[in-house]
C-alpha cells in the first residue's frame, strides 16, 4: 500500500529518501541530471516543512481542544539564521538526512549553505526574539510570533578598500520554501484621515476614524519546532499589499502614475528593514510599519478569540501578549481602539484587559534608541490614537497627581506627552510602561538601571510592575548545530539531556581536570580553529596561525561597544614588538566582524581602522606573523555559528552601564571561550556562574563611570599620563596605517582626546594589563583548557529555556501544553 502520508511524514531513511527526489520532481521540477545544489536544498527544505506542517497542524488543534492561553510575541524583528539545519536538528534527523544523502554522492552540510539567511533583524534584540520562538516550541508552551516580512532584509555589507558598502539584501529572490501565505487571513489597516464622533442608538457616544488609505496584511507562516517535541510553533510575518491596486478613476483621467500610487504606497510599507540598532530614525515609515504589524497582528488575536470564545471579555485571560522593546507599543492604543470603537467596549473594561495582556521588555540604557514620534506627525497618521493617548495620559496623569500633589516636574516627566507646541512629542517608553502589568530589563544590572535611572518615576509609582528577565540563547542552535564536535563529545561523556536542561553541563565540571579530556577538548577547539582559518583565508586571503589565541570582536559596531578599544590594544602589541622585536609577544589572531548602521560615520570609520590597521600588521615580515588581523565582511547568524566554535577569547569591553545584556558573550562562552570583559550586562552575572578566576575583568565598574563623569572626566589627565597610549594614538595621528594621510582617522582621534564619551582612555591601562594576563594564561596550555571546560560547564543558566521557563510562570502566567502526534 503506498501512502501519501508517508513522503511527507515518514521518519524512516527510505521515507525522506522518496521525499527528496518526490520535492526535487515535483517542487523544483528537476531531476537529479538537471539539478543544481540549490534544487537539492530545496527539496531538503520542502521535506521537513512537510513534516513539520503536519504536527503543526495538531498543534494548533491541540491548543484549541485544551483551552490554551498563548503567548503572542510582537518583535519588528526576528533574527532566525538558517531553518533547515535547525529543522533537522530539531526534529532528530540530521545524521539521518546525512546518510540518506550521502549514499547519493551528497554533502548535506555544502547544501544547507545555500540557504540565503533570512536576515530580519540587526542583532541582539532580533536574535533574542529567534531563541525564544525556539524555547517556547521546545518548552511545549502554544505561542506565535508576530512581526513584519520584509522583502530586504537587514543589508549586505562588502569591504571596498577598507570600508563598508552596503548592498541590499534580496533574499526572497530565488523563493523561500518555508514559508506559507494565507490570503484568506488578509488583515486591513488603516492610515490617515480624521475621526468623528456621533451618539449611537443606545446613546453612547462613539468615535469613528475615517482613514485617508487602507493597506492589506498578508500573513505569511514559518513553522517553529520544538526540540524532540511535537510542537510546532509559528513565526507569523506581515507583507503588505494595496488595497486598492488600480485607481480606475486616475487612470480614466489619464493620470497613470496616480493610479497605482496607492499600490506604491502600501507596498512600501513592508519593503525594508531599518538597518539601525540601538539608535532611532524619526521616519514616518518606521511608524507606519510599527503599526501596520501591530494592528494586523491584534486583529489577528481578536478573529480567533472570538472564534472560539464569541466574546472579548476574556481575552487577558487567554493571552498574554509580549512587545519587544517599544516598536511594537502602538499596539496599546490600538487595542484599546478596536476594544471601543470596533467591539463597543467601555473604556474601563478595555483598559482592564489591554493592562493584563501586555507586558513590555527594554532592551537598551541608551538614550537616544528610546523612540519619541512627533505628535503632528504622529496625529496625521493615527489621528484616533493621538485621542485615545490623550485619554490614556489624561487618566494616568489624575492619579499621578493625587499620588505626588504639587510635583511638577515629576509629572511632566511621567507624561506620555513630551514638550510644548510644535514640538511635542509622544514618548512611546512611557505609554508601554503606563499600558504593561510587567516591565523587565534584560540582566539583572541593566533591570537595576532602569529602576534607578531611564524608568526611575515608573519604578517608584509602580515597583510591583518591574521584573528582570536575564536573557539566554538557545543551545539547539548555538552549540548543537553550530559546534558538532563538541557536542559530540559532550553527548559521550554526560548524555544528551545537556540539549533541554543546559544546566546538565556542569557534570563536565567532574572532567576539568582528566588530562585525556582536556586533550580531546583541546583538539576540538584546533579543529574548528583549522576550519574558520581556511574560511579566513578563502574570503580574506589572509593566512592566519592556528597555534596562535584566537581573539574575537563579533557585533554591531558601535562607539559604546568599543572596538576601538580592541584596536588600541592591536597598536599597543605592534609597538611593542617594533620597538623590540625579540620581545615574547603571544601571537594572536585579531577576528571581528559586525556591520554598522549605513548613516553612522564614526562606526565607519572604525570598520575603516580595523582594516587598515589589518593591512599594515598582516603584511609587516618584520611581526613574522605574530600578529593578524581579519575583518569578515557581512557577519550573520550563520557565519557567527563556526566563529564562536573557534574562538578562544571573546571581547565583550562596552563601558560599564551601556550595554543592556548582550548574548554574543553567552554563545562565546557557551563553546568555551574565556571572556574579556567590563562589568556590563550580562557579563556580571556571566562571572558570577564561571567563577572570577575564569573570567578576565576589566575595567571601571557602572558606579565608577558614574562617579567620573559627575565629576568632569577628561581624557587628557589619561593621555598625559600613559606614554605606551601616546605612542599608539601618534602613530595613528601620522598617517602610519592611512599612507600618510594624517586626516583620515582625525574624527576618531579627537573624539577620544577631547570628549571620549565612552571612556576608553580610562579603560585603556586597565585593558591593557588584562590583556597581558590573558597572554601569560594562554601559554599554561592546561589551566587555559580547564578555564575553557569550567566555562562551559556553568553557562546552564544562559540557556533560553531558563529564560523563557521564568517569562512563562511569573509574566505571562501559561503552562505547557504537550501535544500528541498520531500518523
Ligand atoms: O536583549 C537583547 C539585546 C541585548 O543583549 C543587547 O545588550 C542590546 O543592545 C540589544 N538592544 C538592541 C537595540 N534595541 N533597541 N531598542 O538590539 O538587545
Amino acid at each position: 500500500l503506498v501512502r501519501v502520508e508517508d513522503d511527507r511524514t515518514g521518519m524512516s531513511e527510505q521515507s525522506l529518501k522518496r521525499a527528496i527526489v518526490d520535492n526535487l520532481h515535483y517542487g523544483q521540477g528537476k531531476d537529479n541530471y538537471f539539478a543544481t545544489p540549490y534544487d537539492y536544498y530545496m527539496a531538503i527544505a520542502r521535506s521537513m516543512r512537510d513534516r513539520l506542517i503536519k504536527r503543526r497542524i495538531q498543534t494548533a488543534r491541540t491548543h484549541i481542544q485544551e483551552d490554551s492561553k498563548v503567548v503572542y510575541y510582537l518583535s519588528a524583528e526576528f533574527l532566525m539564521g538558517r531553518y533547515t539545519g535547525n529543522s533537522l536538528i530539531n526534529l532528530g534527523i540530521y545524521e539521518r538526512v546525512r546518510k540518506v544523502l550521502r549514499e547519493s554522492g551528497l554533502e548535506l552540510d555544502d547544501l544547507l549553505e545555500k540557504e540565503h539567511e533570512p536576515g530580519l533583524g540587526n542583532g541582539g534584540l532580533g536574535r533574542l526574539a529567534a531563541c525564544y520562538l525556539d524555547s517556547l516550541a521546545t518548552l511545549e508552551i502554544p505561542a506565535v510570533g508576530y512581526g513584519i516580512r520584509y522583502e530586504f532584509g537587514i543589508f549586505e555589507q562588502e569591504i571596498r578598500n577598507g570600508w563598508q558598502a552596503e548592498r541590499p539584501d534580496k533574499w526572497l529572490s530565488f523563493g523561500n520554501a518555508w514559508e506559507v501565505s494565507l490570503p484568506e487571513y488578509r488583515t486591513e489597516v488603516k492610515f490617515g484621515g480624521h475621526t468623528e464622533s456621533y451618539t449611537d442608538t443606545k446613546g453612547r457616544y462613539q468615535t469613528n476614524w475615517i482613514p485617508e488609505h487602507t493597506v492589506f496584511g498578508i500573513p505569511y507562516d514559518t513553522p517553529i519546532p520544538g526540540y524532540g517535541v511535537n510542537t510546532v510553533n509559528i513565526l507569523r510575518l506581515w507583507k503588505a499589499e494595496s488595497s486598492n491596486e488600480f485607481d480606475l478613476d486616475a487612470f480614466n483621467a489619464g493620470d497613470y502614475l496616480g493610479a497605482v500610487a496607492n499600490k506604491m504606497f502600501s507596498e512600501n510599507i513592508s519593503k525594508v528593514l531599518y538597518p539601525n540598532d540601538d539608535t532611532v530614525q524619526g521616519k514616518e515609515l518606521r511608524l507606519e510599519q510599527q503599526y501596520f504589524f501591530v494592528s494586523c497582528s491584534l486583529q489577528d488575536i481578536i478573529r480567533r478569540h472570538i472564534y472560539h470564545y464569541n466574546s472579548l471579555d476574556n481575552l487577558h485571560e487567554k493571552s498574554a501578549i509580549q512587545l519587544n522593546d517599544t516598536h511594537p507599543s502602538i499596539g496599546i492604543a490600538e487595542l484599546m481602539r478596536l476594544l471601543i470603537d470596533v467591539h463597543q467596549m467601555d473604556w474601563e473594561q478595555a483598559w482592564h484587559i489591554t493592562q493584563n495582556c501586555f507586558a513590555y521588555t527594554n532592551h537598551t540604557l541608551l538614550p537616544e534608541a528610546l523612540e519619541r514620534w512627533s505628535v503632528n506627525l504622529f496625529g496625521r497618521l493615527l489621528p484616533r490614537h493621538l485621542e485615545i493617548i490623550y485619554e490614556i495620559n489624561f487618566r494616568f496623569l489624575s492619579e499621578v497627581r493625587k499620588r505626588y500633589p504639587g510635583d511638577n516636574e515629576r509629572i511632566a516627566r511621567l507624561s506620555l506627552i513630551e514638550g510644548e507646541g510644535a514640538d511635542k512629542k509622544v514618548r512611546m517608553a512611557n505609554l508601554a510602561c503606563v499600558g504593561s502589568r510587567k516591565i523587565n530589563g534584560v540582566a539583572a544590572l541593566h533591570t537595576k538601571l532602569l529602576q534607578q535611572d531611564v524608568l526611575r518615576d515608573f519604578y517608584e509609582l509602580a515597583p510591583e510592575k518591574f521584573i528582570n528577565k536575564t536573557n539566554g540563547v538557545t543551545p539547539r542552535r548555538w552549540l548543537l548545530l553550530g559546534n558538532p564536535r563538541l557536542s559530540n563529545l559532550i553527548t559521550e561523556k554526560i548524555g544528551e539531556a545537556w540539549i533541554t536542561n543546559l544546566d546538565e553541563l556542569r557534570k563536565l565540571e567532574q572532567f576539568a581536570d582528566d588530562p585525556q579530556f582536556r586533550q580531546t577538548w583541546r583538539e576540538i577547539k584546533q579543529a574548528n580553529k583549522q576550519d574558520l582559518a581556511a574560511y579566513i583565508e578563502r574570503k580574506n586571503h589572509i593566512q592566519v596561525d592556528t597555534n596562535s589565541l584566537f581573539d574575537v570582536q563579533v557585533k554591531r559596531l558601535h562607539e559604546y561597544k568599543r572596538q576601538l578599544l580592541n584596536v588600541l590594544h592591536i597598536i599597543t602589541l605592534y609597538n611593542r614588538i617594533k620597538r623590540n622585536p625579540n620581545e615574547d609577544i603571544l601571537p594572536r589572531t585579531f577576528i571581528f566582524g559586525g556591520k554598522a548602521a549605513p548613516g553612522y560615520f564614526i562606526a565607519k570609520l572604525i570598520i575603516k581602522l580595523i582594516n587598515s590597521v589589518a593591512a599594515v600588521v598582516n603584511d609587516d615580515p618584520s611581526l613574522e606573523g605574530r600578529l593578524k588581523v581579519a575583518f569578515l565582511s557581512n557577519y550573520n547568524v550563520s557565519m557567527s555559528q563556526q566563529i564562536y566554535a573557534a574562538a578562544e577569547l571573546s571581547e565583550q569591553i562596552s563601558t560599564a552601564g551601556k550595554e543592556a545584556s548582550g548574548t554574543g558573550n553567552m554563545k562565546f562562552a557557551l563553546n568555551g571561550a574565556l571572556t574579556i570583559g567590563t562589568l556590563d550586562g550580562a557579563n556580571v552575572e556571566i562571572r558570577e556562574e564561571v567563577g572570577a578566576e575564569n573570567f578576565f575583568l576589566c575595567g571601571l565598574t557602572t558606579p565608577e563611570v558614574y562617579e567620573l563623569k559627575a565629576k568632569g572626566y577628561n581624557p587628557q589627565e589619561y593621555y598625559q599620563s600613559n606614554s605606551e597610549l601616546q605612542e599608539v594614538i601618534r602613530l595613528i595621528a601620522c598617517g602610519h596605517f592611512s599612507d600618510g594621510d594624517s586626516q583620515l582617522f582625525r574624527p576618531l582621534l579627537d573624539s577620544l582626546l577631547y570628549n571620549d564619551k565612552y571612556m576608553l582612555f580610562a579603560d585603556y591601562q586597565s585593558y591593557i594589563d588584562t590583556q597581558d594576563r590573558v597572554s601569560q594564561a594562554y601559554r599554561q596550555e592546561d589551566n587555559w583548557t580547564r578555564m575553557s571546560i569550567l566555562n562551559t560547564a556553568r553557562m546552564g543558566k544562559f540557556s533560553s529555556d531558563r529564560a523563557i521557563s521564568e517569562y512563562c510562570k511569573e509574566i505571562w502566567h501559561v503552562e505547557p501544553v504537550p501535544v500528541e502526534f498520531k500518523e
